[in-house]
Order: structure tokens, then sequence, then C-alpha cells
């Protein structure tokens, strides 16, 4: 099988990189189950120093792979939503926060559902010039998840968190980084070598000072968390019951404007 999230290391610093460039590194089950091995991996291995999460191609993630979600909704006696999150993305949100070793995201292209949600858990963010934004989730019928209903306010203050999330518009990286979504913007044929040059800055950094820094700030601002990320998959498992969900992800996958009827 190809594997959908390639691994390479350089020194201290290991770069995990979406790898489905065909559906914009959409999230489907085996991403999510290789993500976490490499997670739980970056945890043992002490030669591992500061992470990188990337995409190939255009985009860094499109999120949850829509495509793969009505597969599995349509199969028998398929999991619910609430415990599709359970099992993957909440555990995978959790394992970036309880890392104590930096993460940085290198946003090369679009992010978006909850693709932009691990983006968000991450670290520090660097943006492409040319990457964009989009919540996403208003446009299915659903609620932020994977953290994003948490993170989003806390980054950028509750106001401008209910613009992005209610109408899920595009956003470039320009605006992203006057929101204070983005740590920095560099020209797009630079990513690469500044988020490198970044992570490798901080592989060289006292890793345990830097580890115990981020259980500090996941104390003060995100000490609710766990509890959090159990909440929001019971809120998207209402939302996931709705007429406009289906009629969201059906527009979608149908390719046409969705209409929505309020319910
Ligand atoms: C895709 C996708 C995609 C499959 C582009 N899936 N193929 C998890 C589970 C349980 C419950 C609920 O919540 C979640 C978390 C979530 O993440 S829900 C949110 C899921 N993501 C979205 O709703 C975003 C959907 N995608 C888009 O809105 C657009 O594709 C964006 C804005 C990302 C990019 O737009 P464009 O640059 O115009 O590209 P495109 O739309 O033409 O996409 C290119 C191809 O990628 C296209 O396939 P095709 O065969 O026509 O080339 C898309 O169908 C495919 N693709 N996103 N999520």
């Amino acid at each position: 099988m190809t594997p959908t999230l390639l691994t390479a290391q350089d020194g201290g610093v290991l770069t995990l990189t979406f790898n489905r460039p065909e559906v914009l590194n959409a999230l489907n089950d085996q991403v999510v189950k290789e993500l976490s091995a490499a997670l739980r991996q970056a945890e043992r291995d002490a030669t591992v120093r500061c992470l990188v999460l990337t995409g190939a191609g255009r985009a860094f993630s499109a999120g949850q792979d829509l495509g793969a979600f009505v597969a599995r909704e349509e199969a028998p006696g398929s999991s619910s939503i609430r415990e599709h999150l359970q099992t993957g993305y909440n555990q995978i949100v959790t394992r970036m926060r309880g890392l104590e070793k930096p993460i940085i995201a290198g946003i090369n292209g679009v992010a978006a559902g909850v693709g932009l949600s691990l983006a968000l858990a991450a670290d520090m963010r660097i943006a492409a010039d040319n990457a964009s934004f989009t919540t996403g989730f208003s446009k299915i019928g659903l609620v932020p998840d994977g953290g994003m209903s948490y993170m989003l306010p806390l980054l950028i203050g509750i106001g401008r968190a209910a613009e992005l999330a209610f109408t899920s518009d595009r956003i470039d990286a320009a605006e992203a980084h006057r929101l204070g979504l983005v740590n920095r913007v560099v020209p797009a044929d630079e990513l690469g070598a500044a988020t490198q040059a970044l992570a490798q800055q901080l592989a060289a950094m006292p890793t345990r000072a830097l580890g115990l820094t981020k259980r500090a700030f996941n104390r003060s601002v995100l000490a609710d968390l766990d509890t959090w990320l159990d909440y929001e998959a019971h809120l998207q498992e209402i939302a996931g019951q709705t007429a406009d969900h289906k009629e969201g992800v059906r527009a979608f996958i149908e390719k046409r404007p969705a209409t929505f009827r309020g319910e």
C-alpha cells in the first residue's frame, strides 16, 4: 500500500508529509492511522527533537475525505460520527498537544476542515504566501471539530472565529497572518527551507525545557482540551443527524451548490 504519510528525518527534525495530493491530502482512515503511529514513534524516539507537518502537492489538507466518509456512513454497522472522532482525530490532537517537542505546521496550500484543525493543534504555523484557509464545516452542516472550536477562538478571538466558522469563507495567507492564525508567511518557493530552518533552530534548543514550556501552555490555556474534544464530538453527532448535513455532503460530492433549509 502506498504510504499516505511520508516521513523523513534530518538530524533532530522529523518531517511528516500528507501524501494524497490527488484529493488535496483529504484524510482517510489510513492517513489517520499512519499519523497516529508516527506521533507515537516521535514520542518514543529521543533523536526526534522537532516535528514538521506539511502536505504534498498544492494542499496542506482538505480535511476529512468526504468520499470515504459517505462510504463509511453507508456501510452496515459503521461507527457513529462521535466514535469516528473519538477514535481518530481527537486522539491525534491529544497526541500532538501531549508531544513534549515543538510541532510546526508548514502550510503549503489550502487547509480546510479537520486539516485546518490539525494545523491549529501544532505549536506554530508557517504559511506559503499562496496558502489558503477555510473552516469548511458549515458548508456541510457541521460543527468545527478536531479541537477547532477550542483553538480558533483562542488564537484569533471569538468574533473573528465566529465569522470564519459561520461563513466558511476562504481567506488567503496575508489575511490569516493579520488575524493571528499563522505566525509567519513566506514566498511559496521558500516555505520548505524556511520551515526546516526554524525546525532545526528549535531542534537545537533544550528539548526538555521546550517540552515543559508546551506543558505549561497546555495547562494555562488548553486545560480543558480533552473534555472539550469529547463535547465537540457530542455536538458533531447532533449536527451529523441533520438534513442540512446530508444535503451539504451530497452537494459536495455532486459538485453543485447546497440548498440548506435550516433543519
Ligand atoms: C476532496 C476533498 C475532500 C474528498 C477536495 N474529500 N475529496 C470528520 C469526520 C466526521 C465528521 C465530520 O467532520 C470531520 C472533519 C472534516 O474535516 S469535515 C470537512 C471536510 N472538508 C471539506 O468539507 C472541504 C471540502 N473541500 C473543499 O471545500 C475544496 O476542495 C477546497 C476549498 C479544500 C479546495 O478547493 P479547490 O482548490 O477549488 O479544489 P477542488 O474543490 O477542485 O478539489 C480538487 C480535488 O480534490 C477534487 O477532485 P477532482 O476529482 O474533481 O479533481 C475534489 O473533489 C477533491 N477533494 N476536498 N475533503
